[in-house]
Protein backbone atom coordinates (compact mmCIF):
# COMPACT_ATOMS: atom_id res chain seq x y z
CA UNK A 1 0.00 0.00 0.00
CA UNK A 2 2.73 2.53 1.00
CA UNK A 3 4.33 3.08 -2.29
CA UNK A 4 0.66 4.32 -3.50
CA UNK A 5 1.12 6.81 -0.95
CA UNK A 6 2.43 10.82 -1.52
CA UNK A 7 3.34 12.54 1.69
CA UNK A 8 2.59 16.47 1.67
CA UNK A 9 4.39 18.44 3.97
CA UNK A 10 2.60 21.91 4.66
CA UNK A 11 5.48 24.23 5.97
CA UNK A 12 4.60 27.85 4.19
CA UNK A 13 2.88 29.52 6.85
CA UNK A 14 4.31 32.70 8.19
CA UNK A 15 4.42 31.69 11.55
CA UNK A 16 3.32 34.71 12.65
CA UNK A 17 2.70 34.07 16.29
CA UNK A 18 6.09 32.86 16.63
CA UNK A 19 7.81 36.09 15.55
CA UNK A 20 10.56 36.84 16.27
CA UNK A 21 11.64 33.31 16.12
CA UNK A 22 10.42 33.25 12.61
CA UNK A 23 11.92 36.62 11.56
CA UNK A 24 13.76 35.64 9.19
CA UNK A 25 13.03 31.61 8.78
CA UNK A 26 10.26 29.25 8.18
CA UNK A 27 8.26 27.73 11.27
CA UNK A 28 9.29 24.62 10.24
CA UNK A 29 13.28 25.73 10.61
CA UNK A 30 12.78 27.03 13.89
CA UNK A 31 15.27 25.24 16.00
CA UNK A 32 13.56 22.87 18.86
CA UNK A 33 15.47 20.95 21.28
CA UNK A 34 19.13 21.67 21.13
CA UNK A 35 19.99 20.32 17.94
CA UNK A 36 16.78 19.74 15.70
CA UNK A 37 14.56 21.87 13.95
CA UNK A 38 10.75 21.46 13.74
CA UNK A 39 10.07 19.98 10.84
CA UNK A 40 12.32 16.90 11.99
CA UNK A 41 9.74 15.39 13.66
CA UNK A 42 7.29 15.21 10.96
CA UNK A 43 10.26 14.20 8.24
CA UNK A 44 11.25 11.33 11.07
CA UNK A 45 7.93 9.81 11.52
CA UNK A 46 7.45 9.78 7.92
CA UNK A 47 10.96 8.16 7.78
CA UNK A 48 9.80 5.19 10.45
CA UNK A 49 6.31 5.10 8.76
CA UNK A 50 7.70 3.49 6.16
CA UNK A 51 7.14 6.91 4.36
CA UNK A 52 9.59 7.72 1.23
CA UNK A 53 7.55 10.02 -1.51
CA UNK A 54 7.65 13.34 0.07
CA UNK A 55 6.95 16.71 -0.89
CA UNK A 56 7.64 20.01 1.21
CA UNK A 57 5.65 22.79 0.35
CA UNK A 58 7.31 25.79 1.24
CA UNK A 59 6.47 29.60 0.86
CA UNK A 60 7.41 32.20 3.65
CA UNK A 61 11.30 32.79 4.10
CA UNK A 62 12.05 29.02 3.40
CA UNK A 63 15.77 29.19 2.20
CA UNK A 64 16.91 27.96 5.89
CA UNK A 65 14.66 25.35 5.34
CA UNK A 66 15.61 24.32 2.14
CA UNK A 67 19.09 24.32 3.22
CA UNK A 68 18.40 22.27 6.40
CA UNK A 69 16.64 19.72 4.30
CA UNK A 70 19.26 19.69 1.89
CA UNK A 71 22.23 18.94 4.16
CA UNK A 72 19.78 17.05 6.92
CA UNK A 73 17.62 14.91 4.79
CA UNK A 74 18.74 14.33 1.14
CA UNK A 75 18.96 10.27 2.24
CA UNK A 76 16.39 9.17 -0.34
CA UNK A 77 16.75 7.85 -3.89
CA UNK A 78 15.28 9.53 -6.85
CA UNK A 79 15.95 6.88 -8.80
CA UNK A 80 13.70 4.11 -7.14
CA UNK A 81 10.65 6.89 -6.73
CA UNK A 82 11.71 7.54 -2.30
CA UNK A 83 12.41 11.33 -2.61
CA UNK A 84 12.00 14.47 -0.35
CA UNK A 85 11.60 17.71 -2.35
CA UNK A 86 10.95 21.11 -1.34
CA UNK A 87 8.84 22.72 -3.55
CA UNK A 88 8.56 26.36 -4.16
CA UNK A 89 5.58 28.48 -5.07
CA UNK A 90 5.54 28.53 -8.63
CA UNK A 91 2.46 30.31 -9.54
CA UNK A 92 1.63 27.92 -11.94
CA UNK A 93 -1.77 28.72 -11.79
CA UNK A 94 -2.22 32.41 -11.62
CA UNK A 95 -0.37 35.37 -10.34
CA UNK A 96 -0.54 34.84 -6.47
CA UNK A 97 0.96 33.35 -3.67
CA UNK A 98 -0.64 30.43 -1.93
CA UNK A 99 -3.66 31.90 -0.52
CA UNK A 100 -4.20 29.08 2.03
CA UNK A 101 -3.16 25.41 2.85
CA UNK A 102 -6.10 23.84 0.22
CA UNK A 103 -4.65 26.38 -2.74
CA UNK A 104 -1.08 25.37 -1.79
CA UNK A 105 -1.77 21.88 -2.89
CA UNK A 106 -3.99 22.95 -5.77
CA UNK A 107 -1.19 24.78 -7.10
CA UNK A 108 0.94 21.70 -7.49
CA UNK A 109 -1.79 19.80 -8.28
CA UNK A 110 0.30 18.50 -11.29
CA UNK A 111 2.33 17.01 -9.14
CA UNK A 112 -0.17 14.67 -7.31
CA UNK A 113 -1.83 13.87 -10.88
CA UNK A 114 1.64 12.85 -12.25
CA UNK A 115 2.40 10.70 -8.87
CA UNK A 116 0.13 7.60 -9.58
CA UNK A 117 -0.58 7.44 -5.50
CA UNK A 118 -4.05 6.68 -4.89
CA UNK A 119 -3.64 8.40 -1.38
CA UNK A 120 -2.22 11.70 -0.31
CA UNK A 121 -1.30 12.28 3.38
CA UNK A 122 -1.08 15.64 4.30
CA UNK A 123 1.04 16.98 7.37
CA UNK A 124 1.98 20.20 8.90
CA UNK A 125 5.61 20.97 9.23
CA UNK A 126 4.99 22.47 12.28
CA UNK A 127 4.27 19.86 15.05
CA UNK A 128 6.29 17.83 17.94
CA UNK A 129 4.87 14.48 17.52
CA UNK A 130 5.85 11.13 17.04
CA UNK A 131 3.10 9.14 15.03
CA UNK A 132 2.85 5.92 13.14
CA UNK A 133 1.04 6.91 10.13
CA UNK A 134 1.00 3.26 8.89
CA UNK A 135 -2.04 3.09 11.93
CA UNK A 136 -3.41 5.87 10.60
CA UNK A 137 -3.67 4.85 6.95
CA UNK A 138 -4.40 1.06 8.18
CA UNK A 139 -7.21 2.77 10.03
CA UNK A 140 -8.24 4.88 6.58
CA UNK A 141 -7.95 1.57 4.59
CA UNK A 142 -10.28 -0.65 7.49
CA UNK A 143 -12.86 2.04 7.01
CA UNK A 144 -13.04 2.37 4.17
CA UNK A 145 -13.06 6.06 4.50
CA UNK A 146 -12.49 8.86 1.49
CA UNK A 147 -11.00 10.92 3.97
CA UNK A 148 -9.46 10.40 7.40
CA UNK A 149 -8.83 13.18 10.08
CA UNK A 150 -5.92 12.44 12.87
CA UNK A 151 -7.39 14.00 16.31
CA UNK A 152 -6.85 13.80 19.71
CA UNK A 153 -8.61 14.98 23.03
CA UNK A 154 -7.13 18.44 24.56
CA UNK A 155 -9.04 20.66 27.56
CA UNK A 156 -11.74 22.61 26.45
CA UNK A 157 -9.92 25.65 27.24
CA UNK A 158 -7.37 24.84 24.50
CA UNK A 159 -9.63 23.98 21.96
CA UNK A 160 -10.97 27.10 20.14
CA UNK A 161 -7.63 26.91 18.49
CA UNK A 162 -8.20 24.16 16.70
CA UNK A 163 -10.54 22.69 14.39
CA UNK A 164 -12.96 20.99 16.73
CA UNK A 165 -14.97 17.87 15.92
CA UNK A 166 -17.94 15.34 16.57
CA UNK A 167 -18.07 11.66 15.63
CA UNK A 168 -20.44 9.48 16.04
CA UNK A 169 -20.19 5.65 17.85
CA UNK A 170 -18.01 4.49 14.51
CA UNK A 171 -15.59 6.73 14.63
CA UNK A 172 -17.46 8.98 11.68
CA UNK A 173 -16.93 12.68 12.06
CA UNK A 174 -20.45 14.11 12.41
CA UNK A 175 -19.24 18.22 12.86
CA UNK A 176 -16.36 20.22 12.04
CA UNK A 177 -15.86 23.69 13.19
CA UNK A 178 -12.34 25.67 12.66
CA UNK A 179 -11.44 27.65 15.76
CA UNK A 180 -15.10 27.82 17.27
CA UNK A 181 -15.49 30.69 19.54
CA UNK A 182 -17.68 28.01 21.99
CA UNK A 183 -16.21 24.73 21.37
CA UNK A 184 -18.25 21.62 22.05
CA UNK A 185 -17.46 19.50 24.93
CA UNK A 186 -17.17 15.69 24.21
CA UNK A 187 -20.31 13.93 25.27
CA UNK A 188 -18.57 11.69 27.84
CA UNK A 189 -16.15 14.71 29.22
CA UNK A 190 -17.63 18.18 29.61
CA UNK A 191 -13.66 19.23 30.56
CA UNK A 192 -12.37 18.10 27.02
CA UNK A 193 -13.11 18.84 23.36
CA UNK A 194 -11.74 16.50 20.04
CA UNK A 195 -9.61 18.28 18.25
CA UNK A 196 -8.05 17.71 14.36
CA UNK A 197 -4.13 17.54 14.64
CA UNK A 198 -4.06 19.06 10.67
CA UNK A 199 -3.19 15.47 9.68
CA UNK A 200 -5.82 14.26 6.49
CA UNK A 201 -5.56 10.95 4.80
CA UNK A 202 -7.43 11.81 1.61
CA UNK A 203 -8.07 9.39 -1.34
CA UNK A 204 -6.80 10.91 -4.42
CA UNK A 205 -9.75 11.16 -6.91
CA UNK A 206 -11.46 12.68 -3.87
CA UNK A 207 -9.32 15.55 -3.06
CA UNK A 208 -7.62 16.40 -6.72
CA UNK A 209 -11.78 16.90 -7.03
CA UNK A 210 -12.51 19.00 -4.52
CA UNK A 211 -9.28 21.21 -4.78
CA UNK A 212 -10.65 22.22 -8.52
CA UNK A 213 -13.95 22.93 -6.84
CA UNK A 214 -12.83 25.10 -4.39
CA UNK A 215 -10.57 26.80 -7.11
CA UNK A 216 -14.10 28.02 -8.18
CA UNK A 217 -15.53 29.65 -5.47
CA UNK A 218 -15.38 32.73 -5.09
CA UNK A 219 -16.18 32.67 -1.34
CA UNK A 220 -13.97 30.37 0.11
CA UNK A 221 -10.59 30.95 1.89
CA UNK A 222 -9.36 27.87 0.20
CA UNK A 223 -8.51 26.66 3.49
CA UNK A 224 -8.55 22.96 4.41
CA UNK A 225 -10.36 23.52 7.94
CA UNK A 226 -12.07 26.27 7.33
CA UNK A 227 -13.60 25.47 3.77
CA UNK A 228 -12.67 21.85 2.30
CA UNK A 229 -13.28 19.23 5.38
CA UNK A 230 -17.22 21.09 6.76
CA UNK A 231 -17.99 20.78 2.99
CA UNK A 232 -17.15 17.00 2.71
CA UNK A 233 -18.90 15.73 6.00
CA UNK A 234 -21.94 14.79 4.87
CA UNK A 235 -21.18 13.97 1.43
CA UNK A 236 -18.14 11.37 2.24
CA UNK A 237 -16.98 8.92 4.03
CA UNK A 238 -14.87 10.99 6.61
CA UNK A 239 -13.62 9.47 9.72
CA UNK A 240 -11.61 10.17 12.64
CA UNK A 241 -8.49 8.77 13.71
CA UNK A 242 -7.67 8.58 17.21
CA UNK A 243 -3.86 9.69 17.78
CA UNK A 244 -2.38 7.32 20.83
CA UNK A 245 -4.62 4.57 20.36
CA UNK A 246 -2.28 2.68 18.13
CA UNK A 247 -2.27 -0.79 18.15
CA UNK A 248 0.77 -3.08 17.40
CA UNK A 249 3.65 -1.84 16.36
CA UNK A 250 5.22 -0.02 19.31
CA UNK A 251 4.52 3.78 18.89
CA UNK A 252 4.84 6.81 20.66
CA UNK A 253 3.78 8.78 22.99
CA UNK A 254 0.47 10.18 23.33
CA UNK A 255 2.31 13.13 22.88
CA UNK A 256 1.45 16.51 20.36
CA UNK A 257 1.89 19.69 20.47
CA UNK A 258 1.42 22.33 17.98
CA UNK A 259 4.05 24.91 18.89
CA UNK A 260 2.66 28.19 17.27
CA UNK A 261 3.35 30.30 20.01
CA UNK A 262 6.24 31.53 22.04
CA UNK A 263 4.63 30.12 25.37
CA UNK A 264 3.66 26.70 23.66
CA UNK A 265 7.21 26.55 21.61
CA UNK A 266 8.77 27.30 24.76
CA UNK A 267 7.07 24.78 27.01
CA UNK A 268 7.28 22.07 24.55
CA UNK A 269 11.10 22.52 24.80
CA UNK A 270 11.03 22.42 28.71
CA UNK A 271 9.19 19.42 28.31
CA UNK A 272 12.25 17.57 27.17
CA UNK A 273 13.85 18.35 30.68
CA UNK A 274 11.18 16.76 32.71
CA UNK A 275 12.80 13.25 34.53
CA UNK A 276 10.72 11.40 32.53
CA UNK A 277 9.97 13.45 29.11
CA UNK A 278 6.25 12.84 27.77
CA UNK A 279 8.26 13.03 24.18
CA UNK A 280 11.14 9.95 24.39
CA UNK A 281 13.74 11.35 22.02
CA UNK A 282 15.63 8.15 23.72
CA UNK A 283 13.61 5.46 21.93
CA UNK A 284 15.97 3.83 19.56
CA UNK A 285 13.86 2.32 17.33
CA UNK A 286 12.16 5.64 16.80
CA UNK A 287 15.25 7.96 16.49
CA UNK A 288 14.69 11.97 15.62
CA UNK A 289 16.99 12.48 12.41
CA UNK A 290 18.30 15.58 12.03
CA UNK A 291 21.57 17.94 10.40
CA UNK A 292 24.42 16.06 12.33
CA UNK A 293 26.61 18.87 12.60
CA UNK A 294 30.68 17.65 13.07
CA UNK A 295 31.06 18.92 16.68
CA UNK A 296 33.90 18.15 18.88
CA UNK A 297 32.45 17.12 21.99
CA UNK A 298 30.64 19.36 24.93
CA UNK A 299 33.06 20.34 27.47
CA UNK A 300 33.05 22.16 31.20
CA UNK A 301 36.05 23.62 32.28
CA UNK A 302 36.85 25.87 34.89
CA UNK A 303 36.95 29.58 34.16
CA UNK A 304 39.09 32.45 35.05
CA UNK A 305 38.22 32.22 38.34
CA UNK A 306 39.25 28.53 38.95
CA UNK A 307 35.47 27.76 39.34
CA UNK A 308 34.57 24.48 37.69
CA UNK A 309 31.53 24.96 35.34
CA UNK A 310 28.22 23.19 36.66
CA UNK A 311 25.01 21.55 35.09
CA UNK A 312 21.70 20.38 36.11
CA UNK A 313 18.91 18.99 34.41
CA UNK A 314 19.90 20.37 31.05
CA UNK A 315 20.47 18.93 27.50
CA UNK A 316 24.05 20.33 25.93
CA UNK A 317 24.67 19.80 22.92
CA UNK A 318 28.01 19.04 20.58
CA UNK A 319 30.71 22.16 21.15
CA UNK A 320 29.34 24.20 24.09
CA UNK A 321 32.03 24.69 26.18
CA UNK A 322 30.80 25.82 29.88
CA UNK A 323 33.86 27.58 31.38
CA UNK A 324 32.84 28.37 34.68
CA UNK A 325 29.30 29.29 34.22
CA UNK A 326 26.24 27.72 35.64
CA UNK A 327 23.69 26.04 33.89
CA UNK A 328 20.13 25.30 35.02
CA UNK A 329 17.13 23.54 33.43
CA UNK A 330 18.11 24.84 30.13
CA UNK A 331 18.63 23.72 26.80
CA UNK A 332 22.20 24.64 25.15
CA UNK A 333 22.44 24.23 21.20
CA UNK A 334 25.36 23.38 19.53
CA UNK A 335 28.45 25.81 20.05
CA UNK A 336 26.95 27.76 23.08
CA UNK A 337 29.79 29.33 24.86
CA UNK A 338 29.08 30.32 28.71
CA UNK A 339 31.96 32.33 30.58
CA UNK A 340 33.26 32.57 34.00
CA UNK A 341 30.21 33.00 36.84
CA UNK A 342 27.56 33.29 33.91
CA UNK A 343 24.22 31.53 34.98
CA UNK A 344 21.56 30.66 32.18
CA UNK A 345 18.55 29.08 34.04
CA UNK A 346 15.01 27.81 32.53
CA UNK A 347 16.73 28.89 29.36
CA UNK A 348 17.39 27.82 25.58
CA UNK A 349 20.18 28.86 23.96
CA UNK A 350 20.65 28.56 19.98
CA UNK A 351 23.22 27.87 18.05
CA UNK A 352 26.53 29.57 18.93
CA UNK A 353 25.30 32.16 21.79
CA UNK A 354 28.50 33.41 23.70
CA UNK A 355 27.16 34.66 27.39
CA UNK A 356 29.75 36.71 28.42
CA UNK A 357 30.99 36.53 32.19
CA UNK A 358 28.68 37.19 35.07
CA UNK A 359 25.83 37.34 32.77
CA UNK A 360 22.64 36.19 34.05
CA UNK A 361 20.16 35.03 31.26
CA UNK A 362 16.82 33.80 33.21
CA UNK A 363 13.67 32.07 31.46
CA UNK A 364 14.65 33.51 27.86
CA UNK A 365 15.12 32.26 24.74
CA UNK A 366 18.27 33.84 22.82
CA UNK A 367 18.54 33.12 18.85
CA UNK A 368 21.59 32.89 16.66
CA UNK A 369 24.37 35.32 16.17
CA UNK A 370 24.67 36.81 19.59
CA UNK A 371 26.69 37.78 22.45
CA UNK A 372 25.69 38.79 25.32
CA UNK A 373 28.02 40.99 27.13
CA UNK A 374 29.80 40.09 30.47
CA UNK A 375 27.15 41.28 33.51
CA UNK A 376 24.09 41.48 31.02
CA UNK A 377 20.90 40.68 33.15
CA UNK A 378 17.90 39.34 30.56
CA UNK A 379 14.78 37.65 31.71
CA UNK A 380 12.65 37.39 34.59
CA UNK A 381 11.16 40.63 34.43
CA UNK A 382 8.80 41.27 31.94
CA UNK A 383 8.20 45.48 33.00
CA UNK A 384 12.12 45.91 32.23
CA UNK A 385 12.78 43.00 29.27
CA UNK A 386 9.88 44.21 26.90
CA UNK A 387 11.40 47.93 26.56
CA UNK A 388 14.51 45.70 24.59
CA UNK A 389 12.55 42.24 23.23
CA UNK A 390 9.30 40.76 22.39
CA UNK A 391 8.03 39.26 26.14
CA UNK A 392 5.53 36.16 25.48
CA UNK A 393 2.28 36.50 27.99
CA UNK A 394 3.90 34.19 29.79
CA UNK A 395 6.84 35.79 30.30
CA UNK A 396 9.15 34.22 28.11
CA UNK A 397 12.22 36.77 26.81
CA UNK A 398 13.06 36.21 23.28
CA UNK A 399 16.34 37.88 21.89
CA UNK A 400 16.11 37.96 18.20
CA UNK A 401 18.91 36.44 16.02
CA UNK A 402 21.67 39.04 15.36
CA UNK A 403 20.80 40.95 18.44
CA UNK A 404 23.70 43.66 18.92
CA UNK A 405 24.08 44.62 22.37
P1 LIG B 1 -3.64 26.03 11.96
O1 LIG B 1 -2.67 25.55 12.98
O2 LIG B 1 -4.18 27.42 12.11
O3 LIG B 1 -4.90 25.01 11.84
P2 LIG B 1 -2.58 26.70 9.40
O4 LIG B 1 -2.11 28.05 9.76
O5 LIG B 1 -3.67 26.58 8.40
O6 LIG B 1 -2.92 25.81 10.64
O7 LIG B 1 -1.29 25.88 8.94
C1 LIG B 1 -1.27 24.48 8.80
C2 LIG B 1 0.05 24.13 8.15
O8 LIG B 1 0.06 24.63 6.84
C3 LIG B 1 1.28 24.73 8.83
O9 LIG B 1 2.32 23.79 8.77
C4 LIG B 1 1.64 25.94 8.01
O10 LIG B 1 3.03 26.20 8.00
C5 LIG B 1 1.17 25.49 6.65
N1 LIG B 1 0.70 26.59 5.84
C6 LIG B 1 -0.15 27.58 6.21
N2 LIG B 1 -0.39 28.40 5.19
C7 LIG B 1 0.33 27.91 4.15
C8 LIG B 1 0.54 28.32 2.82
N3 LIG B 1 -0.06 29.42 2.37
N4 LIG B 1 1.35 27.59 2.04
C9 LIG B 1 1.95 26.46 2.50
N5 LIG B 1 1.82 26.03 3.75
C10 LIG B 1 1.01 26.74 4.56
C11 LIG B 1 -4.78 23.69 11.28
C12 LIG B 1 -6.17 23.14 11.02
C13 LIG B 1 -6.91 22.95 12.34
C14 LIG B 1 -6.10 22.03 13.23
C15 LIG B 1 -4.72 22.63 13.44
C16 LIG B 1 -3.83 21.69 14.21
O11 LIG B 1 -6.88 24.04 10.15
O12 LIG B 1 -8.20 22.39 12.09
O13 LIG B 1 -6.77 21.87 14.48
O14 LIG B 1 -4.07 22.83 12.16
O15 LIG B 1 -2.59 22.31 14.45
P1 LIG C 1 18.81 29.72 10.62
O1 LIG C 1 18.88 30.91 11.50
O2 LIG C 1 17.42 29.33 10.28
O3 LIG C 1 19.61 28.59 11.16
P2 LIG C 1 20.87 29.67 8.73
O4 LIG C 1 21.94 30.23 9.57
O5 LIG C 1 20.81 28.20 8.46
O6 LIG C 1 19.48 30.15 9.27
O7 LIG C 1 20.83 30.45 7.40
C1 LIG C 1 20.35 29.88 6.21
C2 LIG C 1 20.08 30.94 5.19
O8 LIG C 1 18.92 31.69 5.62
C3 LIG C 1 21.19 31.94 5.03
O9 LIG C 1 22.11 31.53 4.07
C4 LIG C 1 20.44 33.17 4.61
O10 LIG C 1 20.25 33.18 3.22
C5 LIG C 1 19.08 33.03 5.24
N1 LIG C 1 19.08 33.90 6.42
C6 LIG C 1 19.25 33.51 7.69
N2 LIG C 1 19.22 34.58 8.52
C7 LIG C 1 19.03 35.66 7.74
C8 LIG C 1 18.92 37.07 7.97
N3 LIG C 1 19.03 37.57 9.20
N4 LIG C 1 18.68 37.88 6.94
C9 LIG C 1 18.59 37.38 5.69
N5 LIG C 1 18.70 36.07 5.39
C10 LIG C 1 18.93 35.22 6.39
Amino acid sequence: MFDKILSIILAGGAGSRLHPLTAERAKPAVPFGGKYRIIDFTLSNCLHSGLRRILVLTQYKSHSLQKHLRDGWSIFNPEVSEYITPVPPQMRTGNSWYAGTADAILQNLYLLERSSATHVLILSGDHIYRMDYAALLHFHRDQRAELTIACMQVPLADASGFGVMSIDPTQRVSGFHEKPEHPQALPDNPQQALVSMGIYVFDMDLLCRELKLDHELAESSHDFGKDIIPRLIDRQRVFAYRFGGEQGRVTPDRYWRDVGTVDSYYLANMDLLLPVPPINLYQPDWSIRTYPGQYPPAKMVPGASGRTGQFDNSMICGGAVICGGTVRHSILSPQVRLDDNALVEDSILFDGVQVGAGAVLKRCIIDKEVRVPPGEKIGGNPAVDSARFTVSENGVTVVPKGYCF
